[in-house]
């Protein structure tokens, strides 16, 4: 069977809303997840429209689709052409679970749901010739899951080719998180079996990993026993948590001591009754200056995380955020409009409002302002968060954060990461177009380790070794 998994993007590029730097980011590893149940003599490709051109000419028995609220209205043209060319068309991801009836109308078949459990029974359905329309995922768990297709993953397309998702969901119900519509039915927390862990992370070429999981330190025991794990390993990663995982004491040493680098940090807001109302209980009272002093501390550099048009907001907002953002020299930050995703407690509670503008997916991208805030007009909201991202990135705000460091290390390391990001997009398209994207890992690794001299070698496997082992040695 020749099968054909996309993931659409989520405009053409071409649009004033293509990043190619963003969208180089990180591999499919959804579709690279599902990949893995396929048989052996199945031919099977994955296309990433984020980086490459989606040719549609070609004639696939079957087309697997990833859609997401943002790439909805291009996943469904993109189906309806496969379809109408005889293809059996799955559709699945996050925004087919938030509205099912919509997707179905472009699809064979659809998926709700993470699809470990569900997507090994649709094929084993499909080869008798008996498929059914809906399956909706129960039975959540990692154990004994196949080893995801890396081999279908074209690395060189990607800036991050070593990203992975160790754990699905997160133990925490914001009202404005996906979480909610996507994992519901069954556990919306779990792990994958600590030895599968280890062993992808040896699998991999490099030192830079990225974690994707939606709160890597949510399990303290877990994310211990993996910290120890990855000792010695030499890798140098990024990953995402809370502020108050952040606080307690002792994981994140554990984190640091295994290469942790860059943590994405869910501050969202700094109003106490935004918070509340968004049921993001675990932020209040938590003192999220004390949580970037103990990271920088640390040598780890803040990807600080911020929304935008919560009830309490006005026009204050934008100004009082960059103001602390650059005060505690947070290094990048992400801004984004509050976004009431369907089948979330945020969209149930607005709907009930009558506070939806409109249902055009395209704008629920979060930087648009789909929703009518209640201190602030459409117009400030959208101007506000411009404002913010411009504010943050001016050259003048990168020296100021930067200088609130202690060495001149960790100035210039702030410097090179957060002008890195925002302050070169020409020459990043310029390298995204020459297919070079993988020759900056090196810079990147660079710049993630450069605060710290290595205390770590190379043994003659390849792996990393500590110093101290390294003495042993010579001493032996
Ligand atoms: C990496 C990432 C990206 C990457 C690329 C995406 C990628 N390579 O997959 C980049 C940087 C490009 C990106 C961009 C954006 N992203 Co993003 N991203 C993520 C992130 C952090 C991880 C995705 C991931 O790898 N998950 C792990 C894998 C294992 O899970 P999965 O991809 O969901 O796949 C599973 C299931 O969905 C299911 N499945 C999926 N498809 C199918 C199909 C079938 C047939 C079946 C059976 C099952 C199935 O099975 C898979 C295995 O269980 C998620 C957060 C998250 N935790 O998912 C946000 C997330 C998906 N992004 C989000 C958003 C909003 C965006 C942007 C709009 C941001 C922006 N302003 O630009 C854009 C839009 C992109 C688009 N195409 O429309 C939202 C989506 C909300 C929604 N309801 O759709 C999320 C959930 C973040 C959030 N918390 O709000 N993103």
């Amino acid at each position: 069977m020749k099968v054909k998994m996309i993931l659409p993007a989520l405009a053409e590029a071409g649009s004033p809303f293509f990043r190619p730097i963003k969208y180089s980011l990180f591999p499919p590893i959804g579709l690279a997840t599902l990949a893995a149940y396929l048989n052996a003599d199945d031919e099977v490709s994955i296309v990433d429209e984020h980086v490459e051109k989606l040719d549609l000419s070609d004639r696939p028995d079957m087309v697997v689709i990833q859609v997401y609220i943002t790439s909805a209205h291009r996943s469904y043209r993109i189906a309806d052409h496969y379809r109408r060319a005889g293809a059996y068309v799955a559709l699945g991801g996050l925004h087919v679970t938030s509205e099912p009836a919509e997707a179905a109308a472009h699809a064979d078949t659809i998926f709700l749901g993470p699809g470990e459990d569900t997507w090994p029974v649709f094929l084993h359905d499909y080869r008798k010739g008996n498929p059914g329309k809906l399956y909706r995922s129960m039975n959540r768990t990692l154990a004994g899951v196949p080893s995801i297709r890396r081999d279908l993953i074209k690395r060189h397309l990607y800036l991050v080719p070593n990203s992975l998702v160790v754990s699905r969901g997160c133990p925490h119900s914001c009202d404005f998180c996906y979480k909610e519509s996507f994992y519901r039915g069954g556990h919306s927390y779990y792990t994958q079996p600590l030895d599968s862990v280890l062993t992808d992370i040896e699998r991999l070429p490099g030192r830079h990993l990225y974690f994707l999981d939606d709160h890597l330190f949510a399990n303290p025991k877990f994310a211990s026993e993996l910290f120890d794990g990855m000792r010695g390993m030499g890798r140098l990663w990024q990953a995402a948590a809370t502020v108050s995982s952040v606080l307690a004491p002792g994981l994140l040493e554990k984190a640091e001591a295994c290469g942790l680098r860059s943590l994405f940090v869910g501050f969202e807001t700094m109003n106490a009754s935004n918070l509340r109302d968004q049921h993001k209980i675990q932020n209040v009272d938590c003192d999220y200056d004390r949580a970037v002093r103990r990271l920088h501390n640390l040598g780890i550099m803040v990807n600080g995380s911020f929304v935008f048009g919560m009830d309490d907001d006005d026009e204050s907002v934008f100004g009082r955020t960059v103001a602390w953002a650059l005060e505690q020299g947070i290094e990048t930050a992400t801004f984004h409009i509050l976004t009431p995703y369907p089948g979330t407690p945020l969209y149930a509670r607005m709907k009930q409002q009558g506070r939806i503008l409109h249902h055009n997916w395209d704008f629920y991208d979060t930087r648009h302002c789909v929703f009518r805030p209640m201190r602030l007009s459409m117009g400030q909201l959208e101007a506000g968060y411009r404002r913010a991202y411009a504010d943050f990135y001016r050259w003048k705000s990168i020296l100021r954060a930067a200088a609130t460091k202690d060495t001149w290390t960790e100035r210039l390391r702030h410097l090179a990461y957060a002008s890195g990001w925002k302050k070169f997009e020409p020459i990043w398209d310029a390298i995204i177009r020459a297919r070079r994207i993988t020759h900056m890992i090196p810079l990147l690794e660079y710049i993630l380790g450069g605060c710290k001299s290595s205390s770590e070698g190379v043994n003659s496997k390849g792996r990393m070794m500590r110093i101290d082992d390294l003495r042993l040695r010579i001493d032996d």
